[in-house]
């Protein structure tokens, strides 16, 4: 047991597909996303979701926290990882042991061993919100990999390329589906579609960097 929970029963045997060179999907991994939302609430009681502004001035559709040593943040100016929260000037809540063991499990199962992030940004949509195409490149060490976990509602995500007019393909994302991408895929834009509009709960997106 680790923070109250047994973090064994977290993953199941779900045969990799690989979408892209170095680009896994690992289908219905997480089989108890309970534990998930619940620890999404303690993270999110301390450093509450914000729709974040981005240079040039418009605000994300999508609401972000953080927790882990660094948070993912932006402003009018920039992009930037950070230690504290600049909403409240906190420290980012901890990684909790069940997010860790998650990220560290999928990443293992597809052959990146020993990826220990420092970095989990928080993702909630609701109806509407989605993300435009875009590529992850503020993290230092493009070496190691990113994993991703959907919860809540499906969405539609757009998996590009290396060049922003390459072709996207539309994959369908369900409650406990994990990504795992790197090495060849870890510039690739990708992006959310919007929800539709008459969804009725969240979708939340936990992605794990080590960023630091
Ligand atoms: C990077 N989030 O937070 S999963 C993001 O569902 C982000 O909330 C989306 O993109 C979400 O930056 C998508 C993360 C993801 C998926 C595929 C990628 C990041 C990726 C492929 C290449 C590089
Ligand atoms: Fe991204």
């Amino acid at each position: 047991m680790r923070d109250g929970y047994d973090v064994s029963i977290m993953f199941t045997a779900t045969t990799p597909v690989e979408l892209a060179p170095d680009f896994w999907l690992l289908s219905n991994y997480v089989s108890n996303a309970a534990v998930l939302l619940d620890n999404i609430e303690q993270v999110t009681d301390i450093a509450p979701f914000r729709h974040m502004q981005v240079p040039g001035g418009k605000q994300m559709a999508v609401g972000m926290s953080n927790c882990g040593a660094l948070g993912w943040t932006s402003n009018a100016q920039a992009y930037a990882y950070t230690a504290h929260d600049p909403m409240t000037q906190l420290p980012w809540p901890r990684m909790p042991e069940a997010f860790m063991a998650l990220a560290r499990d999928a990443a293992a199962a597809v052959g990146w061993q020993y990826f220990v992030p420092d970095a989990c940004l928080i993702n909630r949509y609701a109806a509407g919100a989605g993300l435009g195409l875009h590529q992850d490149r503020d993290e230092r060490d493009h070496s190691q990999p990113i994993v991703s976990v959907s919860i809540g509602e499906s969405c539609k995500f757009m998996l590009g390329g290396l060049q922003r007019s390459d072709p996207v393909r539309s994959i369908t994302l369900n409650d406990g589906d994990v990504m795992v991408w790197g090495g060849r895929a870890r510039l690739i834009f990708h992006g959310v579609r919007p929800l539709p509009v008459a969804t009725k709960s969240y979708r939340y997106n936990l992605t794990f960097r080590k960023a630091g």
